[in-house]
């Protein structure tokens, strides 16, 4: 398994349409365990494969061990009333903002033996859900913040981005990012 670069804002690839997978093979579960390795060294819990530069849709969730990877999801249910918490996004480091969003969400997918499943979840692990699928389809937490607040959001970003040459942010494998902050390229 591999530590992957991550794309962050500013690559296009962040902005695609994620392509639907034909058919679940050993190349796509290598794809999802180099996906867990990479969304583990960054500290994160969720991890979409435009993240790491591919455009399949495929993306890998582990929230309090409750572990997901998801191949073709999509919601197929939401309900409860929106709640608002704050979001980040391993793709555009350091930068925060509340997003609203329904409580609760029901996700259809292939697991990574091509077998169809279905699962509910509430609070962080369904906004993680949320999150993740956001991401096959271009989608960024950024644009669902207000206009001052997207504008603070990316004026924030812009003294961050010279960091990230290529936008690419490199991260060490094994050792989370947050233990290194001066090392993290
Ligand atoms: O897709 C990503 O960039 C990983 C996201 C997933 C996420 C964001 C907001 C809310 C839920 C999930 C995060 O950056 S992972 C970092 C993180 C860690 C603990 C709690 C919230 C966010
Ligand atoms: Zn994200």
């Amino acid at each position: 398994m591999s530590v992957l670069p991550i794309r962050v804002l500013g690559d296009p690839v962040l902005r695609e349409e994620t392509r639907p997978v034909a058919e679940v093979t050993d190349e796509i579960r290598r794809l999802i365990d180099d996906m867990f390795e990479t969304m583990y060294a960054a500290q994160g819990i969720g991890l979409a494969a435009p993240q790491v530069g591919r455009t399949e849709c495929v993306c890998v969730v582990d929230v309090e061990g409750e572990r997901f990877a998801f191949v073709n999801p999509e919601i197929v249910h939401t309900q409860g009333p929106k709640e608002k918490a704050e979001e980040g996004c391993l793709s555009i480091p350091d930068v925060y903002g509340d997003v609203e969003r329904p409580s609760k969400v029901t996700v259809r997918a292939l697991d990574r033996n091509g077998a169809p499943f279905e699962v509910s979840a509430e609070a962080l692990l369904g906004r993680c859900f949320q999150h993740e699928i956001d991401h096959l389809h271009g989608k960024l937490f950024i644009d669902y913040l207000s206009f001052l607040k997207r504008r603070s959001a990316l004026a924030k970003w812009d003294e961050e981005k010279d960091k990230y040459s290529g936008f690419i942010r490199i991260l060490k494998p094994g050792r989370p990012a947050s233990e290194h902050p001066e090392e993290e390229l």
